[in-house]
């Protein structure tokens, strides 16, 4: 079903009135940037128009709904997702022809908005697709950051950070809905008092910021499905303070609105690491006092009462980011609409619900108390207050008030946010089913024994939509002709292309797709870098953040063993190798950034290098994003997911490359783990420590210099780093890997290494000596992704957690 009645003409009358009303100009004398606004204005207001409908059909039945509250949405572009579920991407592309221009063409002008660092930013935008696309009335709550996540710049091997200015164009997307603006309150003193109507909380709020909420609209695929995302700006009360501002003292008038406004002014750039900073604390009670108070607003207009809050809405925390809603709503609901703590309580935790993303304990975010208790004053009571009852409860339970402790939401000078969303909410589910046992068995154990029934899984997905429909039109293309376009809907109809696993044209096809995607990244490359790489090579890609657990390193290591071998004659064993990077490093952390010019610097080397070129390659592409993803996942071949057993929580990037037809390298980790039950451990190549293995190993103390010692490969690789190449040394990283002042390889490259490169090799000889059998490893791949959609995981999330009905 194409979005109704909707034909190029009537386009085209559209945005010839855009045009007119707004550049009183023209159509044909428009620029591209003119047409690209205005469509994308015709699109967003078509999407505010059903968005409406949409909402006014889930009024009326009085529907349940789900708010998903998460600190960063990692969007990517909206114009070509937005026209490809609407289904008028023909009809548009016709429509302009009237001004000469491509959408192509168009698409390019956009800006990715990068409000988000990595997987969980994106999770929540894949699940914003999916809630719509299957008639789940949702809203996302955000963060309207001024900047998104800083554009990676490379500049003499070390990476450097650019402003994302993404408002400069994808602003169009935004709908300003000022008057539902709300007001945030931070800092003051509380007064208690004992009357006879019970006791009387009176507080000064001496900081009050405004929340301006802004709207973008995300169109469900082929149905009346539209999800909200609502991003709040941070807009200072005390606008002016025109005393100052009357004695000349101008910057100093101005200087409240701009420690208001600075709320709003950029995204935290690390992922996988809290940074207990005051400014993220404020961010955070921001966005949850903001979301908090427009949904319990909401509702109870409508229904006059709070009562049945955790029948109508289903409030989910996105890692512990949003934790302060939990007292947040205890507030609201004590404070403004006069409920008993008992009864505020048990609406709470049956409307909120919990996801963990990590098990890293440097990302388990702790704040100080005297931060929290200076900032939020009242919501640092209801914490404590939560704990005490928490704590009263269990040790009476358990008759052992220590053994409670163990769960108790403050540390010695710090609140454990984890502990209060655990608490808080009636769900708490981990991000795949490793994850989710490993959170069961150590961090998350004692919460576990006390309340299992709370503990679930959900594995994470994509939308295949944007990663395969929209990204790679030719596989879509093969796969409508084969076995229809159902998947699109019914993404576990992918399976149905296994009956193909035989049949040589397909498989040749498949093959021949691939060829030309390689070929439109080495393009890219080309053209952005001046790097020429041989499309006959195998496309071998490691594209994530980067991290020491992820292990780029243990990548980069193969590379320079490969160096040493090809410097050294021997090279019977070496086949055409491209290897991509692409990742970003959170500025303030060192070590990823040496990695990162460590891999340039190799890349640079090789380049020079024709003896060595003629063998392997090495690009490190830029300011990975969405939109880059977008062309380099249905390029990739060997998809490089090789974080240290027990570490990563899913990975949501091994599941894209599977999905275009990469066969995985990996170690039995995350969503790795489901992926090799899925097309079997024949069709993935498997190498590696077990978690529980990485576990024991750390506990009777692990040694890089045994490993080192007993390898020749490792010992020559220390040569290499310790003399480094022309004008460059890698004498620190070598110095990380054995062991300085520290546990020396603390994420286990070396364990692995032998074991990662007998994996290699494996693949190499299936690549090049056995195509076919290649191909058909590729086609088992896609067709197996079907249960990484994230409509399985949305379906999932809808049913055992949100109790949420489609419309
Ligand atoms: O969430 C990621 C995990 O590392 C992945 O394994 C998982 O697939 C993905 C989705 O569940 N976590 C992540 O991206 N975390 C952050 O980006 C992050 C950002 C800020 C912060 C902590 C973590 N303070």
């Amino acid at each position: 079903m194409r979005e109704k009645n909707i034909e190029a003409k009537h386009i085209n009358a559209l945005i010839d009135e855009e045009i007119s009303r707004y550049w009183n100009i023209e159509s044909r004398s428009a620029n591209s940037i003119q047409i690209y606004r205005a469509l994308s204005v015709v699109i967003r207001d078509m999407l505010l128009k059903k968005h409406n409908q949409f909402k006014n059909f889930v009024n009326k039945n009085e529907q349940k709904q789900v708010y998903y509250i998460c600190m960063e949405f990692l969007v990517g572009k909206s114009l070509r997702n937005n026209l490809y579920n609407l289904k008028i991407e023909n009809e548009t592309e016709i429509a302009l022809k009237k001004y000469n221009i491509k959408l192509e063409d168009l698409y390019v002008i956009e800006k990715d908005p990068g409000l988000g660092n990595g997987g969980l930013g994106r999770l929540a935008s894949c699940f914003m697709d999916s809630l719509a696309t299957q008639g789940y009335p949702a809203t996302g709550f955000s963060i309207k950051y001024e900047f998104g996540l800083f554009k990676q710049k490379i500049i003499d091997g070390w990476q450097t950070e650019l402003p994302d200015d993404w408002l400069t164009t994808s602003d169009v997307w935004l709908v300003a809905k000022t008057e539902e603006r709300v007001v945030v309150k931070f800092d003051g003193k509380i007064r208690e008092e004992w009357t006879t109507s019970g006791l009387v909380i009176h507080h000064d709020y001496p900081t009050e910021i405004e929340a301006v909420p802004y709207d973008m609209f995300i169109s469900g695929y082929d149905g009346d499905g539209v999800s909200l995302l609502r991003l709040w700006e941070s807009k200072s009360l005390n606008s002016i303070d025109m005393n100052l501002f009357s004695q000349g003292d101008y910057i100093r008038a101005l200087s409240e609105d701009s420690m208001a406004e600075a709320i709003s002014k950029v995204l935290y750039p690390a992922d996988n690491h809290y940074e207990g900073k005051i400014l993220r604390l404020k961010q955070q009670y921001f966005l949850v006092s903001a979301s908090a108070q427009t949904i319990v607003k909401k509702h109870y207009k409508k229904y006059k009462t709070l009562d049945n809050l955790s029948d109508k809405a289903a409030i989910h925390i996105n890692d512990t980011h949003p934790a302060l809603i939990i007292p947040e709503l205890m507030r609201i609901l004590m404070d403004d609409y006069g409920y008993s703590w008992e009864k505020a309580w048990y609406i709470v935790v049956n409307t909120v619900s919990y996801t963990n993303h990590t098990v890293l304990s440097e990302a388990l975010e702790t704040f100080d108390i005297d931060i929290v208790k200076t900032k939020l004053p009242r919501i640092f009571m209801i914490i404590s207050e939560i704990n005490r009852r928490f704590l009263q409860e269990a040790g009476s339970k358990y008759n052992d008030f220590n053994k409670a402790e163990q769960m108790s939401v403050f540390g010695y000078d710090k609140i454990n946010m984890a502990n209060l969303c655990i608490i808080g909410s009636h769900t708490v589910n981990g991000v795949a089913k490793l994850h989710s046992e490993i959170l069961r068995r150590t961090v998350f154990k004692k919460f576990y024994e006390y309340s299992p029934y709370k503990f679930m899984n959900v594995t994470n997905g994509i939308t295949h939509r944007r990663w395969l429909n929209q990204s790679n039109p030719r596989l879509k293309n093969l796969l409508d002709d084969l076995i229809g376009a159902d998947y699109t809907k019914h993404p576990s109809k992918l399976s149905e292309l296994k009956k193909y696993i035989d049949d040589d044209v397909v498989l040749h096809k498949l093959d021949e797709i691939k060829y030309e995607n390689k070929k439109l990244l080495a393009e890219f490359i080309y053209n952005t870098y001046q790097i020429s790489v041989n499309t006959d090579s195998i496309f071998d890609i490691q594209a994530k953040r980067l991290h020491e657990y992820k292990r780029q390193l243990l990548n980069a290591l193969r590379i320079i063993s490969l160096i040493i071998d090809i410097n050294e004659g021997n090279t019977t064993h070496i086949k055409p190798e491209t290897f991509i990077f692409a990742a970003k490093a959170a500025p303030g952390y060192y070590r990823a950034k040496e990695i990162i010019q460590m891999i340039v610097a190799l890349s640079d080397y090789i380049n020079k290098n024709p003896n060595i070129k003629k063998y392997i390659n090495v690009v490190f592409v830029e300011n990975y994003s969405v939109s880059l993803a977008e062309i380099i996942m249905p390029a990739g071949e060997l998809s490089e997911q090789i974080s240290l057993a027990g570490k990563e929580a899913s990975g949501t990037g091994n599941m894209k490359f599977m999905l275009n037809g990469a066969v995985t390298i990996g170690t039995y980790d995350g969503a790795n783990v489901e992926i090799i039950n899925q097309v079997g451990e024949e069709n993935f190549f498997l190498f590696g420590l077990r978690d529980y293995e990485v576990e024991s190993l750390w506990k009777t103390g692990y040694s890089s210099i045994h490993y080192y010692q007993k390898s020749l490969k490792l010992r020559k690789i220390i040569d290499f780093l310790n003399k480094g190449i022309p004008s460059k040394s890698f004498e620190s990283i070598s110095k990380y890997l054995l062991g300085d002042s520290q546990v020396g390889d603390p994420y286990m490259c070396f364990a692995d290494f032998d074991s990662y490169l007998d994996a290699h090799n494996k693949a190499s000889s299936v690549y090049f000596d056995d195509k076919r059998k290649w191909n058909q490893m590729s086609l088992v791949n896609i067709a197996s992704a079907g249960i990484f959609s994230s409509d399985r995981t949305i379906k999932e999330y809808a049913d055992s957690i949100w109790n949420i009905k489609s419309i």
